[in-house]
């Protein structure tokens, strides 16, 4: 029997997969070996199959973890305790220690309900935290922010990454400043506004629509100059969600390897786990190792999380059983 490798790797192989074609409301989805999938679209099997090139100098063979730095008074959180700088940085250096591959510096909340943060509030917020840092860390920095300018002079300043949750949409400059820092950016899917955005979250098929959202955001950056080998994908766990939209979407994570990019996920803490569970923000660290855990499995390249320590951990049992 045949197998389909997914992006390039050894470890990362189906024996079978879906075939899902959408036209208007009627969807067919046919399951077929690895062996009959010659009648999918070359173009997707080239995309689902072809190595991932390395961003920022790092490679994706393994599982990468984003360390989450909120200098913010309200993220879901952890709001409130590193928005001075000094804590901000001891944080952001704490989590270096813990094995973090990158640091996600943000300073705009974009929790449900969270009121947006001006432009000189947002730069006073976040620069001198990544003018501190630049210097001092091996890990690399990553700019967590929907603001074109934000996005320009933390490129300047040296983060090797741009994270946008409205993926290059909410600021009319984003796609042409984030084409020419040349960076990497991650597109977030997001449906709404966080201000009302878990309103009431309507999608005709969730895992169809956001991938299909993504895919044009894809194509609306290669027009901007940002090819493809420079975007990583993010399906936006509890952005414009129902718990039933986030269960769907992270049992289908493997889908978004038909892209041809990289998968981020980011379900640290996030409210699923307490509508599953019952628990508090700060008790919801089980839930966000078993939902990081679900991601790898499906070949999920960058976790974002807020516990870099227990995150390694469970990492470092799952790589061990992978080679095993
Ligand atoms: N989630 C949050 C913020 N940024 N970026 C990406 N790419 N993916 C995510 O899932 C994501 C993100 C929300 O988490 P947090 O930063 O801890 O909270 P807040 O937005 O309240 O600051």
């Amino acid at each position: 029997m045949s197998t389909l490798a997914v992006a390039g790797r050894g470890d990362l192989l189906f024996a079978a997969a879906e075939l899902i074609e959408r036209d208007g409301d009627k969807v067919s989805r046919r399951v077929m070996s690895a062996d009959a999938l010659g009648i999918a679209p070359p173009e997707l099997l080239d995309r689902l199959g072809r190595r991932r090139d390395p961003f920022a100098g790092l490679a994706l063979e393994r599982p990468l973890i984003v360390g989450v730095v909120n200098i913010t008074p309200d993220s879901f959180s952890d709001g409130g305790r590193y928005l001075a700088p000094d804590a901000a940085i001891a944080h952001a250096l704490r989590l270096e220690a813990e094995g973090a591959d990158i640091l996600d510096i943000g300073a705009e909340s974009t929790r449900p309900g969270a009121a947006p943060v001006d432009l000189q509030e947002e730069l006073r917020r976040v620069m001198p935290v990544i003018e501190a840092l630049v210097p001092k860390v091996r890990a690399r920095l990553s700019i967590d922010t929907r603001k074109a300018e934000v996005m320009q002079r933390a490129a300047r300043a040296g983060v090797a990454l741009i994270n946008d949750v409205s993926a290059l949409t909410h600021d009319p400059g984003a796609l042409q400043v984030a084409a020419e820092t040349g960076l990497p950016v991650v597109l977030m899917h997001a449906q709404g506004d966080p201000r009302t955005m878990q309103d009431d979250p309507r999608y005709a098929d969730v895992v169809l629509d956001v991938y299909d959202w993504l895919a044009a955001r894809i194509d609306a950056c290669e027009r901007a100059g940002i090819p493809r080998s420079r975007l990583i994908v993010d399906p936006g766990i509890g952005f414009g969600k129902t718990l039933a939209h986030n269960l769907a979407l992270l049992g289908a994570l493997s889908i978004f390897h038909g892209l041809g990019c990289p998968i981020l996920l980011g379900a640290s803490r996030k409210s699923f786990i307490g509508k599953l569970t019952g628990a508090d923000v700060a008790d919801r660290l089980p839930g966000s190792i078993a939902a990081a855990l679900l991601g790898v499995q499906q070949g999920v390249q960058i976790l974002r999380v807020h516990d870099v320590a227990a995150t390694r951990q469970a990492l470092a049992v799952w790589e061990g059983t992978q080679g095993a």
